[in-house]
């Protein structure tokens, strides 16, 4: 057996353990695309991508949320001036991503935000058309 035979099995495990660490640092990169008929939004750094999220009135629509971070983030969305949520979305840790189903809310102003960090927070737009 040669040293290099004897070397290669630990470093396979590193190259694994690396690689998987890699994997896990959060994803980077473009946002994905607005699923038809909905909008996306990111959480990295335990922060929204955007200050304002602009979403269609009037119909249900799919919201696309990408939680680039380890923590466990989720979007909830209430009256612009109130504390009664409109839609909560599940909470999960990332990197991950679901894809929110939400109700029609009426075209005006909300406020989005993570239910587990409160000071993630966002203008939400329902626009008509
Ligand atoms: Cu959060």
């Amino acid at each position: 057996m040669t040293a290099w035979s004897r070397a290669a099995p630990g470093l396979v495990l590193v190259a694994v353990v690396v690689l998987g660490c890699a994997e896990v640092s959060g994803r980077r990169g473009p946002p994905p695309s607005p699923p038809a008929g909905g909008a996306v939004i990111i959480a990295s750094g335990i922060a929204f991508d955007r200050p304002t999220l602009e979403v269609p009135a009037g119909r249900a629509f799919p919201l696309l949320f990408e939680n680039r971070d380890f923590a466990s983030h989720d979007v909830a969305i209430y009256p612009e001036n109130g504390n009664d949520a409109l839609f909560v979305g599940e909470v999960f840790s990332g990197p991950d991503s679901r894809i929110y189903q939400v109700g029609a809310l009426p075209a005006g102003t909300y406020r989005f935000e993570c239910q587990v960090h409160p000071q993630m927070d966002g203008k939400l737009i329902a626009k008509p058309g």
